[in-house]
């Protein structure tokens, strides 16, 4: 079994999904299998045009959530957003849908990395409500069927009224997960799960105690 099959473990996914299902009432359940997915992937993306890569001691990649190469799902649109970095964000409005009724919905992003390891996933977010304030992430399997056996939820952990911007990575053990990632190219999902929440910016650090604040630009 590979590291990346060990960590999308059964038994940790369940857990996970308790967790993320305290808040919401029965509209909150996760994503029906994949065989019921109706999204058909298509993906063949190009690098992200604005995707950053820092340059210092750890390994930094940023990537603007509207700069996804294919966005799937009715229910997810780029809206406009002055507070948002460069003033854009990915959008799913209140009331648009969730999975469980067949509105599924991706954001597909390209990026590179340059040295091999793990990596922290953060998301700059702002919460809808408590029912929309989570997202699922995945890496590398776009041009497949939803699945949550390979989708990481990350969310439920700033639902304060009003919503503002902050940063949440996919926790695991109350600590911020972390991802292996080869060198060379890859692929991100932004997955739906509730209705509501907006995205703004992806970080990718291979620094775990990194905790990302602003914009990060
Ligand atoms: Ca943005």
């Amino acid at each position: 079994m590979t590291f990346r099959s060990t960590i999308f473990a059964a038994p940790a996914l369940v857990a996970m999904l308790g967790a993320f299902c305290v808040s919401c009432n029965s509209e909150a359940k996760a994503p029906p299998p994949a065989n019921t997915t109706s999204a058909k992937p298509t993906a063949t993306a190009k690098p992200a045009p604005n995707a950053v890569v820092f340059e210092d001691d750890f390994e930094r990649v940023r990537i603007e959530a509207e700069s996804a190469v294919k966005i799937e799902g009715k229910v997810m649109r780029i809206a406009e957003d002055k507070s948002a970095s460069g003033g854009k964000c990915i959008e799913i409005p209140d009331k648009a849908g969730k999975p469980e009724e067949g509105k599924f919905a991706r954001a597909i992003y390209k990026f590179k990395i340059k040295k091999p390891g793990l990596y922290t996933f953060w998301c700059r977010r702002k919460w809808f409500d408590q029912c929309g304030d989570t997202f699922a992430v995945r890496f590398d399997k776009a041009g497949q069927p939803r699945n949550l056996k390979t989708e990481a939820l990350f969310g439920a952990d700033d639902s304060s009224q009003p919503p503002r911007w902050g940063w949440s990575p996919v926790f695991q053990k109350g600590k911020p997960r972390q991802f292996f990632l080869d060198a060379g190219d890859h692929t991100m999902e932004l997955l739906n799960r509730e209705d509501g929440p907006k995205c703004d910016v992806f970080l990718l650090t291979s620094d775990r105690d990194y905790v990302p604040q602003g914009l990060e630009e």
